[in-house]
């Protein structure tokens, strides 16, 4: 099937909007915080990072939890009612800390990556004097002694009045292995409710993957052919046209997955 150039130039357009979106997830291999609190420091419920599997007693409030990973990244959200019970027992999926103690959060990616935003899971209830975070104060460091690069978040009244549970997305166009987050809490609430952290990272360009699936397959070839004679996609070796070459060029790296 040949394409008309217009129809392949919108197939062009759509491929490099998508690859331009699309942020892709990155895991950190361990993080670093003081446990939260609860029964101890006035809270109904302890609210503490019960699957944390590293060093430290994730039993005692604010204990420096160091080498593992618990509930920050266990893929799993609180609900905007923070006393929902889940199946684990109520107010299970938050880590909370109490006034007057700031949790600082390290977190280790075992190499440097090209990161694109943090999203930071918070409760915003003002239910029980719970809250989300004020300032978010990111820094960075690629040894994990010396941090900088620092980027200061204030979330402001139309963030601040949002009662939802959800994702503040932060952007952090820094390269680094350690991303560090100090918060606050929000003014006039006691505790700072967080249940999950997850970070997204630059897309890495695939050579062949044409339309930015992460393979390589008969949809790009497909891709390649409808653009077979024409300068409108596919021209990977940026010759200015699509021909043998271009065809050689993807056959060479067919069905290889994407890195
Ligand atoms: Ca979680
Ligand atoms: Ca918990
Ligand atoms: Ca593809
Ligand atoms: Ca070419």
């Amino acid at each position: 099937m040949l394409m008309n150039p217009r129809t392949a130039s919108v197939v062009v357009l759509v491929w490099l909007a998508s690859s331009a979106l699309a942020g892709t997830p990155v895991a950190p291999i361990t993080y670093e915080m003081p446990n939260g609190g609860g029964t101890a420091h006035g809270g109904g419920w302890n609210f503490w990072d019960e699957l944390y599997d590293g060093d430290g007693d994730n039993t005692v409030d604010g204990d420096l939890l160091s080498g593992g990973l618990g509930q920050l990244t266990d893929g799993v959200v609180g609900l905007d009612n923070w006393q929902t019970d889940l199946g684990n027992g109520i107010a299970y999926e938050w880590i909370g800390w109490w006034s007057g103690f700031n949790p600082t959060i390290t977190f280790d990616f075992g190499a440097v990556i090209d990161f694109e935003t943090i999203e930071i899971h918070v409760n915003n209830s003002a239910n029980g004097s719970v809250g989300m975070f004020w300032h978010a104060d990111l820094s960075f460091s690629s040894d994990g002694l010396d941090f900088g690069d620092d980027l200061l978040y204030t979330a402001d009244n139309d963030v601040l009045s949002d009662p939802s549970a959800r994702f503040i997305v932060i952007d952090i166009p820094r390269s680094a292995q350690y991303v560090r987050v100090a918060l606050d809490h929000r003014p006039g609430m006691y505790w700072l409710f967080l249940s999950e952290v997850r970070f997204t990272k630059v897309a890495e360009p695939c050579f062949g993957d044409l339309n930015g699936d992460g393979l390589r397959d008969q949809s790009d070839l497909g891709t390649l052919l409808a653009a077979y004679g024409l300068d409108a996609g596919g021209d990977l070796d940026g010759d200015g046209d699509t021909d043998q070459a271009d065809l050689g060029a993807l056959l060479a790296v067919y069905g290889v997955p994407c890195p």
